[in-house]
């Protein structure tokens, strides 16, 4: 195996999946590349190092331009906060790095876009880690889907529910709470939660052709960490809108950090002329399917659990009926990568790819404050 030194930036919730990632995947998958954890950054000394020791990283840095500029780096894995995203991913594709970026790509399309043509230009291989496309249920959906067994698509249903900011004394800013800052954040739960669903939903039913939205902000103004004071909220808590995509299907899309007792529930549903699924996060090995051509007596909703050897993925790990969890969406996604990497192709989605999420997000925000249909820009 030849060693692919990685250089990871950022070490909170996502730096800990990725790691994880790097250092699983070579048990599981039969790959030409080994990750190789060679250096860490992060701004603060202390817990930077620790994290370097915890997960075996050979070194540390504090200071991102250092890390991205270090000729032992061959690959820069981005997973600060939103406003840091460009001007990292500019920087490693200016050094000739591999990139991969945690999602959303960028603030907005603009940045996303300068990253993309960045990328390109210097032909270098990028990725965004929207990491549910992953999981084997999910992926199953794809194929189904991608395999004509739903025929004709009518609808497709995604929501994305977490009641994690309802408390009015919940601060904004600063580690963990960045995402409730929109200077560092781009948005609220549309970038955050939303971005999700419609990388899953352009991936499974093609592009969006236009949206009509919604959003709220609950709590108006809260404490910021980093200034002490209390400031105006600018992320958008919950956001609802319709879309129409290129295939003629209408849809319908909501996510909110206040829906109480839902912690990430994302789901999703198409319904075809011929067949529906549906998928729940929280029971994420499952599949759901319903077949109108089946006998008419033993018609009904399947319950898949999608565990068995001949189901994505998952013959690299147990045996079947044995689950595996959402980390392991981290490892597939590394490696196919690493597998795309050895036979020089692009590993979806790319920097272009998570764009047009990123256009879809915009439009969604742009219609928002206009109260009308807006078109989603193609890129
Ligand atoms: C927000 O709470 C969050 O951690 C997102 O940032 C992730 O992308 C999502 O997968 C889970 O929820």
């Amino acid at each position: 195996m030849k060693p692919l030194n990685i250089g990871l930036i950022g070490y909170g919730f996502m730096g800990r999946a990725h790691s994880n990632a790097y250092r699983r995947v070579g048990h599981f998958f039969d790959l030409d590349h080994e990750p190789v954890l060679k250096a860490v950054c992060g701004r603060d000394k202390d817990q930077v190092g620790a994290f370097a020791r915890q997960w075996g990283y050979e070194s540390f840095e504090t200071d991102w331009r250092k890390l991205v500029s270090r000729p032992d780096i061959e690959l820069v894995d981005v997973a600060c906060p939103n406003d840091m995203h460009k001007p990292i991913a500019l920087a490693a594709a200016k050094a000739g790095k591999m990139i991969l970026c945690e999602k959303p790509l960028a603030m907005n399309s603009l940045e996303g876009l300068q990253m993309t043509r960045a990328v390109e230009k210097a032909g270098v291989p990028n990725m965004v880690w929207y990491n549910y496309r992953r999981i084997p249920a999910v992926t199953l959906a794809h194929d189904l889907v991608a395999e004509g067994r739903l025929g004709r698509i009518f609808h497709y249903r995604a929501k994305f529910l977490q009641d994690w900011t309802i408390s009015k004394d919940l601060p904004q800013g600063g580690a963990a709470l960045w995402r409730l800052d929109a200077k560092v954040a781009g948005s609220g739960v549309t970038g955050d939660l939303l971005a999700h669903c419609i990388d899953t939903a352009l991936w499974l039913n093609g592009g969006i052709d236009r949206v009509t939205a919604m959003t709220e902000t609950f709590i108006k103004e809260r404490k910021h960490n980093l200034t002490g004071k209390v400031q105006e909220v600018g992320i958008d808590d919950a956001c609802a809108f319709l879309a129409r995509f290129e295939n003629g299907s209408l849809a319908t899309f909501e996510s909110t950090r206040y829906a109480r007792g839902h912690k990430a529930l994302y789901t999703f549903e198409i319904n075809g002329e011929q067949a529906s699924l549906c998928w729940d996060l929280h029971d994420l090995h499952r599949l759901q399917y319903f077949d109108h051509r089946d006998e008419g007596r033993l018609r009904g909703w399947r319950s898949i659990h999608v565990t068995d050897g001949d189901h994505p993925y998952m013959g690299k790990w147990w045996v079947p009926g044995l689950q595996i969890g959402y980390e392991h969406s981290f490892v597939h996604q590394v490696a196919d990568f690493l597998d795309g990497l050895a036979k020089g192709k692009p590993t979806g989605p790319t920097f272009r790819d998570a764009l047009q999420t990123q256009a879809v997000c915009d439009a969604v925000l742009r219609s928002a404050r206009s109260s009308r249909w807006e078109p989603v820009r193609r890129y």
